[in-house]
C-alpha cells in the first residue's frame, strides 16, 4: 500500500460523543438497523473522479489541490498507477465498501480506440489486485462519453453515426471491464444527450438514436453475461441547456415507449434533483413508483447557486427524507450510496478528503437513523394509511377496479351526503419528524 496518507490510519467507529474528527460518529458499519447492518444498507462508494482525478480547478482558475499524480509531464502511465494506488490506499483507511469510476478516470486516453482500451484494460488489471488486496468492491463503472471534443454535440445523440458507433464500442469495451470487476451496476450518465438549441437540433432522430443506443447496451449485458444493473443518471441540463434524461419521470417514459423499463434504472443523484425542481425525496418516491429505483449519487448543491456543486451532503434533514423513501421502497438490491462529490478549492489539505467523506457518511448513516425511528414510531405511516383508509373500502375498491361509470358517480354524488375534509396534518408531521431529528441514535 502507498503511504499518502501518513498520518492517517484506518478510520474509526468512536460513537456520537468523540472529539476525535478522524473518526465515524454515527456510521458503525456492524450495527444492525432494521434487520440489516449498516454497512449493508448504505452499500457507500467513493467516487474516483472528483476525489483523485481532479486538481481543484474551476472555470475561473486553475487545481489548487495536492494531486501530484495529475502533474502533465508524468508519464501518464506511470501516473495512472500512483494515482490508482493512492485511491485504493484511501478507499481502505476509510473503510467503505465499494468504489465507482469512468474509464478515462482510471487510464489515459491514447492516440487511437485500440490505445485507450489497452490502457483501460492494463490499469483495471491493477484495480482487479487492488480490490483482491483491500476487498473493497466495485459498485459501477462508467465510459466517459463527454470529456473527448469527438463528443461535443453528445454522444448516442450526436448528428454523425461514426461518433455514435465510437461512443458504442467505448461502452462495450467498459462494460466488459466493469464485468470483469465484479461491478455491482453499469451506469450512463447522459453526458451531453441533449441540445442548446432546436436551431440546429432535430429532437426527434436524437431521442430514436438514444433508445437504439440504450437497445444496445443492454444486448451487450446479456451477451457477455454481466449480471448488474444497468442504470440511467437522470440530470435536468449541464453541460447542455436541455438535457433528455431530465428527471426520474422523464426517464421511465422514455423506457416504456422504448419497452426498457425492466431492463434500465435510474441513479438518481442529490443535487441533479434539486436542479431539475425537485425534493431528493420526490425522485426516489417517483422511481420506486415506477419500479426503477437503482442507486444514488449522494452529494448536496447550494441554495442559491443554480448549477452542479457536488458539495458533500451535510443536511441530516434532507437526507433522511431521502433514506425514509429508500426504505420505504426496501433498501437498495444493487446499488448504493456513490459520494459524486468535490472538495471546495480551498480544502487543500490531504485529509481535507477523509473529512469530508467521514461528514458526508455520519451525514447518510444518521439520516437512516431517523428513517428507522420514524417508521418504528408508525404514526407517519398509519396516518397515510388512515388518510386513504375510503379507497380500502367496498365503494373505493370497486370504483379502482373499474366497475363505476362517470354515470354511477354522479348519481352518487347526487344522493351522497357532501364529502367532510379532514385535515392533512402536515405540521404536525413535521414536527414529528424534527423530534427523531434529534431523538433518533
Ligand atoms: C455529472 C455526474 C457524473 C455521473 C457519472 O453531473 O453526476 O459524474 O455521476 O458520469
Ligand atoms: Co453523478
Amino acid at each position: 500500500m502507498t503511504d499518502f496518507f501518513p498520518e492517517i490510519d484506518t478510520i474509526p467507529y468512536a460513537g456520537p460523543d468523540t472529539d476525535n474528527p478522524l473518526a465515524f460518529r454515527w456510521y458503525d458499519a456492524d450495527r444492525v438497523v432494521r434487520g440489516r447492518t449498516m454497512r449493508d444498507h448504505l452499500r457507500f462508494a467513493v467516487c474516483y473522479w472528483h476525489s483523485f482525478n481532479w486538481d481543484g480547478f474551476d472555470i475561473f482558475g486553475d487545481g489548487t489541490l495536492d494531486r501530484p499524480w495529475l502533474d502533465r509531464s508524468l508519464d501518464p502511465i506511470a501516473a495512472a498507477e500512483r494515482k490508482m494506488d493512492v485511491a485504493f490506499e484511501f478507499f481502505a483507511k476509510l473503510g467503505t465498501p465499494f468504489w465507482c469510476f469512468h474509464d478515462f478516470d482510471i487510464a489515459p486516453e491514447g492516440a487511437t480506440f485500440k490505445e485507450s482500451a489497452a490502457n483501460v484494460d492494463r490499469l483495471a488489471d491493477r484495480a482487479a489486485e487492488h480490490q483482491q488486496q483491500t476487498g473493497v468492491e466495485l459498485l459501477w463503472g462508467t465510459a466517459k462519453l463527454f470529456a473527448n471534443r469527438r463528443y461535443m454535440a453528445g454522444a448516442a445523440t450526436n448528428p454523425d453515426p461514426e461518433v455514435f458507433a465510437y461512443a458504442a464500442g467505448q461502452v462495450a469495451h467498459c462494460m466488459d471491464v466493469t464485468h470483469r470487476l465484479g461491478g455491482h451496476n453499469y451506469v450512463l450518465w447522459g453526458g451531453r444527450e441533449g441540445y442548446d438549441t432546436l436551431l440546429n437540433t432535430d429532437m426527434a432522430r436524437e431521442l430514436d438514436q438514444l433508445a437504439r443506443f440504450l437497445h444496445l447496451a443492454v444486448e451487450h449485458k446479456h451477451r457477455i453475461g454481466f449480471q448488474g444493473t444497468i442504470l440511467i443518471e437522470p440530470k435536468p441540463f449541464e453541460p447542455t441547456k436541455h438535457q433528455y434524461d431530465y428527471d426520474s419521470a422523464t426517464v421511465f417514459g422514455f423506457l416504456q415507449r422504448h419497452g426498457l423499463e425492466d431492463e434500465i434504472k435510474v441513479n438518481i443523484e442529490v443535487n441533479h434533483a434539486t436542479l431539475s425542481g425537485h425534493d431528493f425525496a420526490h425522485e426516489i418516491a417517483v422511481a420506486a413508483n415506477c419500479g426503477i429505483f437503482g442507486s444514488i449519487d449522494a452529494n448536496a448543491g447550494d441554495d442559491r447557486l443554480g448549477w452542479d456543486l457536488d458539495r458533500f451532503p451535510v443536511s441530516v434533514e434532507a437526507m433522511s427524507l431521502g433514506m425514509l423513501e429508500i426504505l420505504r421502497a426496501g433498501g437498495f438490491t444493487t446499488g448504493g450510496l456513490n459520494f459524486d462529490c468535490k472538495l471546495r478549492r480551498q480544502s487543500i489539505a490531504r485529509d481535507d478528503l477523509f473529512r469530508a467523506h467521514i461528514g458526508g457518511i455520519d451525514t447518510m448513516a444518521r439520516a437512516l437513523l431517523v428513517a428507522d425511528a420514524l417508521i418504528t414510531d408508525g404514526e407517519l405511516d398509519r396516518f397515510r394509511a388512515d388518510r386513504y383508509a375510503g379507497w380500502d373500502g367496498e365503494f373505493g375498491q370497486r370504483l379502482l377496479a373499474g366497475e363505476l361509470s362517470f354515470e354511477a358517480l354522479r348519481e352518487r354524488a347526487e344522493s351522497a351526503a357532501e364529502p367532510q375534509p379532514v385535515s392533512g396534518r402536515q405540521e404536525h408531521l413535521e414536527n414529528l419528524v424534527n423530534r427523531y431529528l434529534v431523538t433518533a441514535r
